[in-house]
């Protein structure tokens, strides 16, 4: 009995039958940016430009159904107004506590890397371990600690992750929103929540945000040679950080009441990213 994986599917073809799909039904032959919603960004795609093509992820080889409420999963190809620049918006997030494995986390990014995008924007809604960034408040990420125990990457691929969140992207949305600090992002497997003691954990060892997702997806992107901009959205507080338990419905109206600031700035940043790399 042979004992080989090589009759499935590898994922980078799948990534690239992906984006040829997604290609041939947009009419865009390439796009320049991706972007991924997370909980309490999905209003920002509005202000983007207008929408060129959208559709339910699932139509496109290898993205799952949402497992979430809140996570909507379409797809949708946006001209920004002025540069013309296409941004590839995932509303599809697959997680790893959905059991799947890493390459469905991954395959998004992995196609937007195969539809010619150079930078990847990855959103959160995440927990956050500094009181005085209340729920509401969004952060830029920049550096994470993977505590997953899994990576994309497969065999001996020594991926430097040095600068792993672009820099010069974080200056432009501070351009955008001067009032915006940073932090690091702790990715947990999840699908629990965090005991009090493992986000005294995330804080002693230097995290601030504390997510399910997101540090996949930025090695993933790296990987395939992408710029990368994070930005969390404070939806709670992290366990034992405030004397409140943490309810989803409370993860669901931060980012409702926190959605106009949080598309303004998505919006204005990315369209001064692609406004540069247009030029
Ligand atoms: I929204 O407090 C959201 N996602 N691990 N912890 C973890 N993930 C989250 C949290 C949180 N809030």
């Amino acid at each position: 009995m042979t004992t080989t994986l090589e009759h499935l599917p590898d994922p980078y073809q799948v990534a690239r039958e992906a984006a040829d799909a997604i290609a041939e039904a947009s009419g865009a032959p390439t796009h320049d940016l991706a972007l991924v919603l997370g909980s309490g960004w999905a209003g920002a795609a509005d202000l983007l430009g207008r929408t060129v093509w959208e559709a339910d992820a699932t139509t496109i080889p290898g993205f799952r159904p949402p497992a979430v409420a809140g996570h909507a999963g379409v797809l949708r190809s946006i001209e920004v107004e002025g540069s013309g620049a296409r941004v590839l918006v995932l509303g599809a997030r697959t997680h790893l506590y959905e059991g799947a494995g890493v390459d469905p986390v991954v395959h998004g990014v992995r196609t937007a890397a195969a539809a010619g995008c150079g930078t990847m924007v990855l959103t959160n809604g995440c927990g956050g371990v500094d009181p005085a960034r209340p729920p509401g408040t969004p952060v830029l990420i920049s550096d994470q600690i993977n505590h997953t125990g899994a990576t994309p990457l497969a065999e001996a691929n020594f991926v430097d992750l040095t600068d792993l969140y672009t820099p010069a992207l974080r200056d432009l949305a501070r351009e955008v929103d001067d009032s915006l600090g940073e932090g690091v992002y702790m990715q947990f497997r999840g699908p629990s929540y965090e005991t009090p003691a493992e986000v005294q954990m995330a804080r002693i060892i230097g995290a601030s945000l504390i997510g399910m997702s997101t540090a996949l997806e930025a090695i993933a992107a790296r990987e395939a040679g992408m710029d990368i901009l994070g930005i969390s959205l404070v939806t709670n507080l992290a366990a034992g950080i405030s004397p409140e338990p943490l309810s989803h419905e409370e993860v669901l109206q931060a980012g409702k009441d926190a959605g106009p600031r949080i598309s303004h700035l998505l919006a204005e940043t990315v369209r001064r990213i692609t406004d540069k790399e247009m030029s």
